[in-house]
């Protein structure tokens, strides 16, 4: 899907054309992967573009950067105000946000310390991740042969840039396979979460999801269906899971801002099937909240429009 341009990307206080978003060759980030990044949706709603959960990821963001020692120069209040502008500029109704932290042009070598740090915000518009049959009828998943990498190599609780090779190991390996996405285990072996997505299953009526100890990042759309699940009746665990328990779910599912909330119809060709009346539920409910449909979660939604 190649992208679709706007007009103009955020970099260091600055809208810059989206053709002049451009950095050197000798960027610290683009040869260590010393970044950390967020991605966050803007959806349509009566009231103009809203942002799901927008000061949220923010404050990933800076956690991620603390995580990494990157000195941040700018506030969750300034970064907030320039995804609200970046939105706003490019006159979007919806959109996939991209901010992201770099090490710039200074120093080369391992130690990052002395590199200037810049910030940019990008948007653009994105349709669904895993296709629109996959949000309908699920998607195909495939166990890894990569493992999620352990939190004492390269932690996976931080949204750095070069965390990301462990994804797309997993991803190419699951396409190439003729699968949608991958599925990775922890070092210890249990279930920890997709390339880019946290999982769910649902048996006997409850909803299990891997802990952030297995290697799960600390999803906001985990949350939010966490959250869901629960106003809406059911018991909500998080707890390990064995790749036998996704082969025996009832249903089962995955959650991310890109991927939104997307059924799981197979795993390893065990067949779990059409997706499940709990699975249909909270993704309805989830997009009726994004869209601003919902009065009880519209403090979820942070306006452009001022
Ligand atoms: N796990 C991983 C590894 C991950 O990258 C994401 C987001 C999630 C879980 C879900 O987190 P949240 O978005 O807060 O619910 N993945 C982002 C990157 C996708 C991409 O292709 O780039 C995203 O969904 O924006």
């Amino acid at each position: 899907m190649p992208l679709e341009k706007v007009s103009k990307i955020w970099m260091d206080g600055e809208l810059v054309d989206w053709d002049a978003a451009n950095v050197h060759v000798l960027t610290h980030t683009l040869h260590y992967g010393s970044g950390v990044f967020e991605g966050i949706r803007a959806y349509e709603t009566a009231d103009g573009p809203a942002v799901f959960r927008l000061t949220e990821h923010i404050e990933r963001l800076l956690r991620s950067a603390k995580m990494l020692m990157i000195e941040v120069p700018f506030s969750v209040e300034q970064l907030v105000e320039a995804v609200k502008d970046t939105v706003r500029v490019n006159e979007v109704e919806s959109c996939y946000i991209r901010p992201l932290v770099y090490l710039g042009y200074g120093e080369m070598g391992l130690n990052p310390l002395n590199s200037p740090v810049n910030v940019s915000v990008a948007v653009w518009p994105w349709g669904t991740y895993l296709g629109d049959e996959g949000v309908k009828h699920g998607v195909r998943m495939k166990i890894s042969s990569w493992r999620r990498q352990d939190s004492n190599i390269n932690p996976p609780a931080a949204k750095g840039t070069g965390i990301y090779i462990n994804s797309i190991l997993a991803k190419v390996e699951a396409i190439k396979a003729g699968y949608d996405e991958a599925i990775l285990l922890s070092p210890d072996g249990y279930v920890s979460e997709c390339t880019g997505e946290n999982l769910f299953v649902v048996r006997d009526g409850m909803l299990v999801t891997p802990p952030l100890s297995a290697g799960a990042l600390d999803g906001i759309t985990r949350d939010s269906v966490m959250t869901i699940a629960r106003d809406l009746g059911y018991e909500v665990r998080e707890e390990n899971l064995l790749r036998t328990d996704l082969y025996i779910a009832d249903e089962a599912f995955l959650t991310g801002t890109a991927a939104e909330v997307v059924p799981m119809r197979e795993v390893d060709d065990r067949v779990i099937g059409e997706p499940g009346e709990i699975t249909r539920k909270i993704q309805e409910t989830y997009f009726a909240i994004v869209r601003g449909e919902v009065e009880k979660y519209k403090g979820w939604l942070e306006y452009v429009r001022t």
